[in-house]
Parts: structure tokens; sequence; C-alpha cells
């Protein structure tokens, strides 16, 4: 029996059949038509990637099926070893644009002329979980930017949390351990609301400050596009000739700050586990690029001395109201990756990758920092040759001396693979240049070998305090619900006593409130300081995620649920001023074919099984009475409406939607509050202004969430 390409091309007709997918009615699409024959990885042309060779029709298959054998083989060495860290991430292409020429401050070429644009990359990233966990878990957001200069590669390996939990690198294992699942039982994944965890952390005064930052809103980013980065650390700038400056990095996002209720998190977590990198997927494919502008916190040796802590402290930031954040340039996010694992499972970030003109301090998180990057990569990508993989490469030129090992692909091509050597020319490859090369800021050390913590690195509490204070009373209040929930998984009465000791020493009303809530007998003791708690930091607003909301709705999404016999009209007029405000509707009904619309026309839809309210910033609802009541028969619609009202979400709605109110447990105009815009009195402009606001925390006030 003949084979031949069926008229579609990418059938298989079997003689004079019509379509016979196969013998055994398996499905075979071949070539032609624009589409290239399929090969092995050597090159030679497939005939058939259904059936394995094999001795007679029902027998054994046979070794000899090379074909086999190579796609298994390959097939079973996909894999590499996830990140011990931030596994679960997602990365995207973009560019950093430098505002000024900072010559005074540094010889960094990136930063030599206006508007010089460096190619750059980012991984988005959490700590805590697994390649496959939820992207809302509760956790610090890795924020790594690899910047490709004409001056070799720099990595501000940030997160979008200032400080960090240590001070010192020798306890990272200990930390990250005590995170991860629990050894025993390898669970639970992608959270630290575990005894280990708060264990560990009862046991680390210096610990306290980043815990206020992870219970607070912080750790519930609503989008990698509404977080702040940083480069926690203080760094220098040196110029050329050689005075450095010390500095701290900060990525600001021009799209605002926002996050997530808790509530919200676990629910967006069961119905889309993809929400963070769907959303930067989405905006990016759609041409709103998430832009962020770097900022510098500049400073000398004088303000070093005269800061309360140590610089070189990680678990302490500098107010940006003590040191005003210099704006330098932009960083624009303007492509999606073409192949996830290539770019953003293989992108090795190393805290080492400087830059002429940028250098590092004694902070001894950095140093340890320094060993370990490098290191890891080894163990993942399984070659020191990983810088060539085009994610990692320079796109600078590089020429060196290493050699061979694993998957080498650019090797040496000149006579000589050492120096000095008297190869003339280019056979002699190339030469060390001392005017243009890294040279390390000549800091004076020394001093006797000790295993030592500096005294002014002994305050634990001060600044804890002071992020406390500078919270909105919202933010507080979500801090204790986080503290609250988080030890309340613990088992052992004895670690939520100490963190609540811990309290004590943070803010007295913090510390009641949450030994209420845990239902303590008595307040344990505050536990003892190093250092008095200072009482009187003055508060820093920029702390606050509240204080500092966008001002518009841009960028942010309503779920629009709608029924058969909606108002056309109001669907378009909503339409019209979410796009005016660079804000998208994405249209929720009750079954997946979508609804038939007043004037006839046929709208398709997200089906609201499938679309809760979690996944969108604010809700409108254009109903027909007889449609809502029927619609309220549906748990899931009646959830988008009773989760938006809980999660202290803006709401519009025509009066068809009241019989989806009552049903929600929002009868005769429970919902009428501030957050609620009716569509009969105010138009859908009017909503969008409102939804400025992101949410109506009265609400939350008033004891509805
Ligand atoms: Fe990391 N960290 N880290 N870290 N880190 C890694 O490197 C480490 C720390 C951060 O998207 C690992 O390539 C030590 C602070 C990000 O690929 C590893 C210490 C900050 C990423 C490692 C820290 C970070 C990592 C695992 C304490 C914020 C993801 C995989 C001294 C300033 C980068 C890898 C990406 C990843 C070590 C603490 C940020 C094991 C030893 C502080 C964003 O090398």
């Amino acid at each position: 029996m003949t084979r031949d390409a069926g008229e579609d091309g990418r059938t298989v007709r079997y003689g004079d059949q019509e379509v016979v997918p196969g013998r055994g009615a398996e499905t075979h699409q071949v070539a032609g038509d624009g589409r290239p024959p399929l090969t092995t990885q050597q090159g030679v042309v497939v005939s058939d990637d259904q059936n394995a060779l094999r001795a007679g029709e029902r027998g054994p298959s046979l070794l000899e099926d090379q074909h086999f054998r190579e796609k298994i083989f390959h097939f079973d060495h996909e894999r590499i070893p996830e990140r011990v860290v931030h596994a679960r991430g997602y990365g995207a292409h973009g560019f950093f644009e430098n505002y000024e020429p900072l010559t005074g401050l540094t010889r960094a070429d990136i930063f030599s002329e206006a508007r010089l644009r460096t190619p750059a990359f980012v991984r988005f990233s959490t700590v805590a979980g697994s390649q496959g966990s939820g992207d809302l878990a509760r956790d610090v957001r890795g924020f790594a930017v690899k910047l490709y200069t004409r001056e070799g590669n720099w990595d501000i390996v940030g997160n979008n949390i200032p400080v960090f939990f240590i001070q010192d690198a020798i306890k990272f294992p200990d930390l990250i351990h005590a995170a991860k699942q629990e050894p025993d039982r390898g669970f639970p994944q992608a959270q630290t609301a575990h005894d280990n965890f708060w264990d560990f952390a009862s046991l680390m005064p210096e610990a306290t400050h980043m815990l206020m930052w992870i219970m607070s809103d912080r750790a519930i980013p609503r989008s990698f596009r509404f977080m702040e980065g940083f480069g926690v650390h203080t760094f220098r700038l040196v110029t050329a000739d050689g005075h450095s400056t010390y500095v701290k990095f900060h990525w600001k996002p021009k799209q605002g700050l926002q996050s997530v209720v808790w509530n919200e998190a676990v629910k967006i977590n069961g119905a889309d586990p993809d929400f963070h990198r769907r959303d930067l997927w989405e905006a990016i494919g759609s041409g709103d690029f998430p832009e962020w502008e770097l900022g510098l916190q500049l400073f000398d040796d004088d303000f070093a001395d005269r800061f309360e802590f140590d610089i070189l402290d990680p678990t302490k930031i500098i107010p940006e109201e003590v040191l005003p954040i210099r704006p330098v340039g932009r960083l624009v996010l303007d492509r999606v990756v073409d192949n996830f694992f290539a770019e953003t499972e293989q992108v090795a970030f190393c805290t080492q990758n400087v830059v002429p003109g940028i250098d590092f301090t004694n902070d001894p998180l950095l140093q340890g920092r320094n060993f370990s990057y490098l290191d890891t990569q080894l163990k993942r990508l399984g070659s020191p040759n990983f810088s060539y993989l085009p994610v990692n490469a320079p796109k600078c030129p590089f020429a060196h001396f290493q050699q061979d090992g694993h998957m080498a692909t650019g090797n040496p091509v000149t006579r000589a693979n050492y120096e000095p050597n008297s190869w003339e020319g280019a056979e002699g490859g190339p030469r060390e240049d001392p005017g243009r090369g890294f040279t390390s800021f000549p800091d004076e050390t020394g001093g006797p070998k000790r295993r030592l913590r500096a005294e002014s690195f002994a305050d634990h509490y001060s600044q804890a305090r002071q992020f406390y204070l500078s919270q909105a009373d919202i933010e507080q209040v979500h801090i204790a619900d986080a503290f609250t929930f988080e030890l309340s998984k613990c088992d052992r009465p004895e670690i939520r006593s100490r963190i609540v000791a811990a309290l004590r020493n943070v803010h007295e009303e913090l510390a009641a409130t949450v030994a209420e809530g845990l239902g303590l007998r008595e307040l344990p003791a505050p536990a003892p300081a190093a250092r008095a708690p200072l009482q009187d930091l003055p508060e820093s607003p920029a702390l606050s995620i509240l204080a500092r909301g966008p001002g518009n709705f841009a960028g942010r999404k309503i779920g629009l649920l709608i029924t058969n016999g909606a108002d056309a009209g109001i669907i378009a007029a909503l339409r019209g001023a979410a796009e005016a405000e660079g804000a998208t509707v994405d249209v929720v009904t009750p079954v997946a074919g979508g609804v038939d619309a007043s004037d006839g026309s046929v709208i398709p839809g997200k089906q609201v099984d499938g679309a809760p309210s979690v996944l969108f910033d604010a809700i409108a609802i254009v109903a027909d009475p007889d449609a809502a009541r029927a619609l309220a028969a549906n748990p899931a619609a009646r959830d988008f409406v009773s989760d938006a009202y809980a999660h202290c979400k803006f709401i519009a709605a025509t009066a068809g939607a009241e019989p989806l109110f009552a049903a929600a447990g929002l009868a005769g105009g429970a919902v009428a509050d501030g957050g609620y815009l009716d569509l009969a009195e105010r138009t859908p402009a009017d909503f969008i202004a409102q939804c400025r606001q992101l949410r109506f925390w009265d609400r939350q006030r008033a004891g509805v969430s």
C-alpha cells in the first residue's frame, strides 16, 4: 500500500482511501506545503514518527531503531536541576536607557551618555517554591536584571524588598532549609507558614525587620509590573580617577505599586497559578510595556558615619526621606522570550558580574553571594561554558584563554592559549589592558582574622518598628493578620510565643493583636534586645504601598460580567472608558459561547466558572434581571460578586444585577456603599475615575473582609 500526502498536506492518504490516518488509525501529518520535513538530531529525515520499529505487526520493538532511541534519550535528559532558591520565575527582554551622563560619579560606560540604550534581560521569581508552585505565594519576589553593557555584563540580582533576613551569608543554607518544605514530610510547598520557618525566625532577632516586610502586602504583589526592586546591599560607584561613592539601587515602577489581599491570593493560586507570568506575557504582548526608573541613593563616608545603622548591614534601609533617590534612567520590558527554557530557565545571574565603575562593599551577605552564584550555575547548567548560552553571553566583544570543558563552543582560535606568549599579532591572542580593565577600589582593609559580627549590626528592632509605623491603618491590619495566620499554622506554642515576644520590641499593639488572634493565654515578656529599639525614628511614607497609589487605573483589568439581553451601549461605553485610561476589560459570560446583547450582537466572553473576580482589579455587571436570576444559581457567579465585595474592589452594575447581589448575600442595596456605582445614574467613565483608588478600603475598615 502506498502513502501520499492528503489534499490538506498534513494528513496521510493510504492507497485510494480518502483520509485514513494510519494502519492503527493513528494520525500522520506529513511535510510539504511550506512545512519542513522532520529530521533526527543528525539531520536525517524521519519517515514515520508515530511508530517505533518492530518485528512483526504486534511484535517487540527493535533496539536498532536509532530514531526512537535518540528521541527518548533526549527526552530523558530534558530536565536540569531547578534553582535551589528562586526556582519559579519568569523573564522578559528589554532595555535600559540612561537619562544623562554620570561621569562625575562612575566610569561605567552604561551611564556615559544621555539616551544610551543597553539591552537587558529581567527575571522575576518567588523564593521558596518549586518551579511548578503558584505565583501568589506569600514570599519575597526576586527582581534580577542582566544588563548587556558595551563593557561587559552587569547583573543587579535584587528583590522586591530592600532588606534581607540575615546579616551573614553563612546563615543562608539554614534560612532556606527552614523556609522550604520540611525535610521529613516534603511539605508545605511555597510557604513559610510552618514550624521550621518560624522556629528559625524566632531564634534570629536580626530577621525581625524582614519579617515585617514579608508579612506585609509587599509579599503578595498584584503583578510583577506593580513591584519595586532593590539591589539591597550598598555598592560603590567609582570614577575614572578612582573616586568612590556609595550607592543603593532602586527600581521604581512607573505603573505604581499594588498588592492583593491574602484571601484573594489564596484563590488566585487556585484559579490561575500562572497569574503573574500570564500578566507579564499579556501586558508585553499587547504593547503595554512595563517600565521602571532606576534610582540611586548616593552617599559618602561622612554620611555612612553619621547614619544610625551600619551601611554594610543588609537588614537595614536608608529611608528615602533621609537620603532622596536620584532617578538616572529607565528600564523597559518590551519583548517576551522566544523559548522559556532557553532564556528564563538558563539565564545565569551572578552578583559578581560587575563592570568597570561599579564595585562591591564589604557587606558580608554580598561577599558570600559573590561566591554562591557562580558556583550554583555549574550545578544547574552543568558546565563552566554556561556563559556562551545566548542569554548569558555578553553582547560586547570578549576574548580569553578559558577553554574546553563540557559543551565548549567558544574555544580560543589563536595558536596561543596562554599568556604571556611571544606569538606575534593575532596569533598571540588577547592581552590585559590596565587602562580599560576592571580595577577594584583600593579599600583600606585589615585586622585580625576572626569570626565576628560587628557591634554596629546589633540593632534588630528599630527599623522594624519604623516600617510598621509607616504603614497605612489597613496595611497594619494586614500585617497583624498575616502574622496571626502564619503562626496559627505552627504546632509548637513556644514558637508562637517567641515571635510575639520579638514583636513586643517592634510595637506593643501589634504584639497584642497577634497574641489575641492566636489565643495566647498570656503575653510573653519582650525578647531580650541587644540594643534598645529606637522609639523616635521618623515615619517613612515611602514604605507604604497605599500612601503612594498610582492615581490612575492604567494597566489594570476590569472583569465585566454580562448576561443575555445586556445593554450593548453600556458595554461599549465601559470598554471605551477603560481604553482611554489604558486599562482593559475582560468580558465574563455565563457560558463560553458568549451572550446575545440588547442590540442582537453576540459578545464572546470567558465562562464565569473559569474567570473568578480575583483575577480582576474591579468588576462591572451589566445584566438583564431574568438572566441574572438564572445566573444566581451558579455558585461561581455568586462568588464573583461576593469575593469582589469582600476584597474591597470597586463594583459597578445595572439594576438588572440585583438578583445576583441578593443571591450573594448583598440584598436590598447592601452592596451600595462608596465602592459601588450604579450604572443607571453614573457613567462608565465615572466608574473608571473611581477605580483609580484601586480598592475601597473603607469596606474593610467596616469589618467586611
Ligand atoms: Fe540569592 N541566590 N542568595 N539573594 N537570589 C540565588 O543563584 C544566595 C539573596 C536572588 O532569577 C541562587 O542562580 C546567597 C539576597 C535572586 O535566576 C543562589 C544569599 C537577594 C535570585 C543564591 C542570597 C537575593 C537568587 C540560586 C545570602 C536580594 C534569582 C539560583 C548570602 C538582594 C536569580 C541562582 C534568577 C538566586 C544564593 C541572598 C536575590 C543559590 C548565598 C539578599 C533574585 O546562588
